[in-house]
Formats: structure tokens, C-alpha cells, sequence
């Protein structure tokens, strides 16, 4: 997954099948959803990190996560990986808080498919994005990025949830698969 705020703005409050299928622009220059039923073939007979990289404020922060795997989607491509995968980068300055850990091993939703574990409701429904969401808390990446002039974490829940402390506007948010 790519979010760039200078790239041409691309919608992820989607269905079940585009976040199946893709969506977006693969392009160099282009936002997009890689596709859920990729990420399970891609996944299920490799051995793959998984990195999510965000830019706040001009600072590049990053997290890996270890033996990444989607399931197929019968079992509702169900997420799971390993924590402890060795963060190059935790100096404080680079480091992305292990916001995933509650979200592990949950199945993905979306706004036509509640998968989650929140019973009142749909957490795709309420942060208007697609992801592997428990209790509708932790990080949703699919979320809108924040507008610069934006240093606190909006009340929207609309907007991007990740925990960096402080600064809570996003240039860039990637989600990269890497062999291990
Ligand atoms: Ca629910």
C-alpha cells in the first residue's frame, strides 16, 4: 500500500471486493491497495516482513514485523506475524510504535463486511477505511492523512490512527512486503 499526499488523492473507503481485487494506481506516481487476494498468495509460501513506513512532520518513522502471512479470503484474510522482528531503527527519533500488536490475528473488514470484534458496530463503517481492526482501536493506515496544519490526533475518526506521540500528521504512509 502507498499513500503520498503529492500523489493524486485515492479513496480507500472501499468494499470487500476491491480491497480483494486492488485498487488505486500501481503506477510509480500513484496511491494504491495492492489487493488482499495477492497479499495471501504472496504471503502463504514465502517468508515475509512486513514494514509499515510513515512520514510525519518530515521525520520517516518505521516498524517491522516478522513472518507476515494473509490467509485466503474463506477464512477472511486473517493477518498474523511475529513482534519481536529486529527494528533497525529504534533510536526513539525512527522508531513506529508496535501498533499492530492489537490487531493480531484479526480478520479484515470492511465497510460491507463486518469481520471485527467491536459488537456495536462496523469499524470500517465508523473510520471510513478498510483493515484488520479488533476493537476499532490501534493503527488504521487506510485512514485519510491528516491535513499538515494538523499536530494532534483529530477527533475525526475518519483520519489516520497511529500512535506517534506528539505529531500526528502524515506526508507519506507505506506498507511494504520485503523477503526475509
Ligand atoms: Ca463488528
Amino acid at each position: 500500500m502507498r499513500k503520498y499526499t503529492w500523489y493524486p488523492y485515492v479513496d480507500f473507503n472501499r468494499t470487500w471486493d476491491e480491497y480483494r481485487d486492488g485498487f488505486g494506481d500501481l503506477n510509480f506516481h500513484g496511491n494504491f491497495w495492492l489487493g488482499n487476494e495477492k497479499l495471501f498468495l504472496v504471503t502463504t509460501h514465502r517468508n515475509m516482513k512486513f514494514n509499515i513506513q510513515m512520514t510525519t512532520l518530515g521525520t520517516f518513522k518505521q516498524h517491522f514485523y516478522g513472518t507476515f502471512q494473509v490467509s485466503n479470503e474463506s477464512s477472511g484474510y486473517q493477518v498474523s506475524f511475529q513482534s519481536n522482528y529486529p527494528n533497525t531503527l529504534e533510536d526513539g527519533l525512527h522508531y513506529l510504535n508496535n501498533c499492530m500488536e492489537y490487531q493480531r490475528d484479526m480478520l479484515f473488514t470492511t465497510i460491507d463486511r463486518d469481520n471485527d470484534l467491536n459488537s456495536g458496530g462496523n469499524c470500517a463503517q465508523i473510520h471510513l477505511s478498510g483493515w484488520w481492526y479488533n476493537d476499532c482501536g490501534g493503527c488504521n493506515p487506510t485512514g485519510k492523512l491528516q491535513p499538515k496544519s494538523e499536530t494532534h490526533q483529530s477527533s475525526d475518526p475518519t483520519y489516520m490512527s497511529v500512535p506517534v506521540p506528539g505529531d500526528w500528521a502524515a506526508d507519506t504512509m507505506q506498507l511494504i512486503l520485503e523477503n526475509m
